[in-house]
């Protein structure tokens, strides 16, 4: 099926101040649609027209280079959008994501400081993410538009760490942006909906 930019779940302004109306709308509107209308023209004749989102970046790896990346950045940014929200983040984890997270990434705040060190130490563009793989969690990070999906996990939270993400609010300070992405904006909510469907 082709690929189509989703609407925002929430107004540019919503989550101001940690990531500004300018940034969601140059971040939204333009790049993650680009992505889409790139992914569409390189989708037609990859023989891999039909198929899930997911089963392109899965098919598109390491055989079309050009289509995996527009179709992982896609993927990525559909579940970006739905990873934050209004008066997001903060140290209260729903449900079964508590233990989890304790018993697999040793506690909320060695999952905030691992998770910030995974963005930090993304040399260039990329995501920060954790994903189970294996029935656990892990915190992974990936170049450009590679998500856990090609390493045979399954993403529950990543955040985008390209300066597109950051540098119109943060400027070059990728450790704030981190930081207010776990602490202000993480809809949890989500990560354990996506978490729940992995068990
Ligand atoms: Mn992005």
């Amino acid at each position: 099926m082709a690929f189509e930019l989703p609407a925002l779940p929430y107004a540019y302004e919503a989550l101001q101040p940690a990531m500004s109306a300018e940034t969601l709308q140059f971040h939204h509107d333009k790049h993650h649609q680009a992505y889409v209308t790139k992914g569409n023209e390189l989708l037609a004749g990859s023989g891999l027209e039909g198929q899930s989102v997911e089963d392109v970046v899965k098919g598109s790896y390491g055989k079309n280079q050009a289509l995996f990346n527009n179709a992982g950045q896609h993927y990525n940014h559909i579940h970006f959008w739905k990873w934050m929200k209004p008066g997001g983040g903060g140290t209260r984890l729903p449900g079964a994501l508590e233990k989890a997270i304790a018993d697999d990434l040793g506690g909320y705040d060695k999952f905030r400081a691992d998770f910030v060190a995974a963005g930090m130490g993304q040399f260039g563009s990329g995501w920060a993410w954790v994903a189970v793989k294996d029935g656990r969690l892990e915190i992974t990070k990936t170049p450009n538009g590679e998500n856990p999906l090609v390493h045979g996990g399954t993403p529950i939270l990543g955040c985008d760490v390209w300066e597109h993400s950051y540098y119109i609010d943060y400027r070059n300070a990728r450790q704030k942006y981190l930081e207010a992405f776990v602490d202000q904006l993480v809809d949890w909510d989500y990560v354990l909906e996506l978490f729940e469907k992995t068990r």
